[in-house]
């Protein structure tokens, strides 16, 4: 495929059958200042390296979907000034446009299965907006879980979306949601946010097993892992509670939707929290990173096992 490039070291460790992990640049462009963003992306690589897996970050350079950009190409993208956020509409037209684009979580599910990549790690999915049920503001990241089979591994979605009514989207769009040693879908910044879930998982193994699973009856639904934040980073839905209403307020005022309205509240929150939610996003990409490592393995081991 031409506008879909794998990178040498990804297809050798596919060859080899070795696990690999898919990771997303949104995070990198529009998540993170600089430098964290680079340290951080660097970071989380050489965590799931330590674990015996190959990370495979994934953007669009000036036209190429890119699975498994080299650290110049990640350092690159950080300091380019015309990186388009990516999501699935907007593929067809970066590609034939030429851009560059740090890809969403829908965006880099597409390609992460495109290249056979099964394991996808980031930080939290997009969600259904809060007032979604009159704006339709439902992220297109809800809809790829439903026709995607990848495992995406997260700190479940931020409370600046509407938490409720984004389990209810997941649930119609038949998605698996594994609490990992927890029966509550955590809230990003917060271990807990009340919801209570289905399914709890507590080793990595428990997951590969569920994911076999799905691929033995080849249904096409992604998986959702949602990994709790450390109870020493945390942030207590209480304590940030205000500040994200203090941030949809100022988002409605302002008149910020659709596209914009996610990146517009993650930069407020980050400015009101003076920085702590900054903290807490590197802590649950590590964890996230480490957890999404092991997981690959455990399930190439399931699949040498053979049983
Ligand atoms: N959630 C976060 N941080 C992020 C995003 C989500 O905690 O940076 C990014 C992800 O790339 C996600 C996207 O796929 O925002 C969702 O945007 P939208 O709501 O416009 O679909
Ligand atoms: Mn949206």
């Amino acid at each position: 495929m031409k506008s879909l490039i794998i990178a040498d070291r990804i297809q050798q460790a596919k060859y080899d059958r070795r696990p690999v992990v898919a990771l997303e640049s949104t995070v990198i462009t529009h998540g993170m200042p600089f430098p964290e963003n680079i340290e951080t992306a660097f970071e989380v690589e050489e965590l799931i390296e330590k674990e015996g897996a190959v990370p495979a970050t994934i953007a669009v350079l000036g036209g190429k979907i890119k699975v498994g950009l080299s650290r110049e190409e990640i350092r690159d993208l950080a300091d380019r000034e015309d990186v388009e956020k990516i999501s699935r509409r907007d593929i067809p037209w970066a590609v034939a446009a030429g851009l560059y684009g740090s890809t969403t979580v829908a965006a880099t599910m597409i390609a992460a299965h495109r290249a056979s990549i099964r394991f996808f790690v980031t930080g939290g999915i997009g969600g259904v907006h809060r007032g979604g049920e009159n704006s339709f503001d439902i992220s297109a990241d809800l809809t790829e879980l439903g026709r995607t089979p990848v495992t995406v591994i997260s700190a479940g979605a931020k409370a600046i979306l509407n938490l409720e009514l984004t389990l209810e989207k997941l649930e119609t769009e038949g998605v698996p949601v594994l609490g990992f040693q927890t029966d509550e879908f955590p809230a990003f910044y917060s271990r807990k946010s009340g919801l209570k879930l289905k399914i709890r998982v507590d080793i990595p193994q428990d997951i590969a097993e569920i994911v076999r699973a799905r691929d033995e009856l080849e249904l096409e639904n992604a998986i959702l892992v949602a990994n709790p934040i450390s109870r020493e980073a945390e942030i207590p839905l209480a304590e940030i509670e205000p500040e994200i209403k203090k941030a949809v307020a100022e988002a409605r005022d302002e008149d910020i939707s659709g596209f914009a309205l996610t990146p517009f509240l993650l930069d407020r929150i980050k400015k009101i929290s003076s920085g702590q939610s900054l903290k807490v996003n590197i802590e649950l990409l590590k964890s996230n990173a480490r957890l999404g490592a092991r997981t690959a393995v455990a399930h190439h081991n399931l699949e040498i096992m053979g049983d």
